[in-house]
């Protein structure tokens, strides 16, 4: 398949910032080379400056959910591209660079600097992250949204994947307008604001106050927001939010995504990508096989309302 111009093997990415390809390198060897478990693999979100982060804890599971305040820890632009960037051009798929400025300039800085290098198939700009101090969010306004993309769009000749916040009023608003300023692609949902209190008392559980929820809990309103915007813009849509299995992703596909990608499930099971594809295969090619079998005109004719001949319920 083909997403942007790019040629992908199959509809799989994974979600920024939720698996490791350097470390998982580490630990699997080359054998993470030979069963990848994407089709394009997106970088967590870089900044112009290093990062610490936040403090800990980080992480609070929630029932079928998980709270991160991770606080985009990163090495910066420069030492991403010294270090990393070398050891992700080796992976055998495409490569996403997923880039967050604090300012236009500093995102202008981020993807003029990103854009130049050949390795780099995308660039997605998260204007969605949730765990920052300065509240400031651009995504979560189209206007804000458009701007950024409008600075950015000249600097790179590179596809352009906005990616989009759930705690947006309207989130088909936000990508209509990332559309409108020069977006090759949107992708959503990032995580939905969340809170969790120390049971011990104390205060707030997260080093960073608030997080971000994601998981199986966020998936019904990741898919709605996924077929708000697939019907609202023509560029493709990249949909994710609690995949956990191929049926889960071919929901996101029916909703108007042209790929989807797998963030907490991977954390589960990092092979969960791979499993994912084979059982999305294994539906489509199911529902192939019946698209083949057309009903007698007898049969439809009997269809009614609410309760469709037996044969078509699955
Ligand atoms: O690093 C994070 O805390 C983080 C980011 Br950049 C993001 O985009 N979404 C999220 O849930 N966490």
């Amino acid at each position: 398949m083909e997403l942007c111009g790019v040629q992908l093997r199959g509809p799989i990415l994974n979600g920024s910032g939720t698996f490791d390809a350097i470390a998982a390198r580490r630990t699997f060897g080359d054998a993470l080379l030979e069963r990848f478990p994407f089709d394009a693999f997106v970088s967590k979100t870089i900044t112009l400056a290093p990062r610490e982060g936040n403090p800990p804890p980080r992480l609070w599971e929630t029932p079928a959910g998980l709270i991160n305040s991770i606080g985009l820890p990163n090495k910066g632009l420069d030492g991403f591209l010294a270090e990393d960037l070398p050891q992700l051009a080796e992976l055998p798929v495409p490569l996403v660079v997923s880039v967050m400025g604090f300012s236009r300039d500093e995102l202008a800085k981020l993807v003029a600097a990103v854009a130049e290098r050949p390795e780099v198939a995308m660039i997605e700009l998260n204007v969605s992250c949730p765990n920052v101090e300065t509240g400031l969010v651009m995504g979560a306004d189209p206007a804000e949204t458009a701007r950024a993309v409008e600075r950015v769009r000249p600097l790179s000749e590179r596809p352009l994947i906005v990616k989009l916040t759930p705690n947006a009023s309207e989130p088909e608003a936000v990508a209509a307008a990332a559309q409108e300023a020069g977006a090759d692609s949107v992708s959503l949902i990032n995580t939905l604001k969340g809170l969790a209190f120390d049971p011990d008392g104390g205060g707030h559980w997260l080093g960073g106050g608030t997080g971000g929820l994601s998981g199986p809990a966020v998936r019904a309103v990741a898919l709605q927001q996924v077929h708000a915007v697939a019907g609202r813009v023509a560029i493709p849509v990249i949909g994710m939010g609690g995949i956990s299995s191929g049926s889960d992703a071919l929901d996101f596909l029916r909703a108007g995504a042209t790929a989807v990608a797998i963030g907490t499930e991977s954390f589960r099971d990092p092979a969960a990508g791979r499993r994912i594809a084979s059982e999305l295969a294994a539906l489509e090619a199911r529902e192939a096989s019946k698209g083949n079998l057309a009903p007698p005109p007898e049969a439809r004719m009997t269809q009614t309302g609410d309760s469709p001949p037996t044969f078509f319920r699955r």
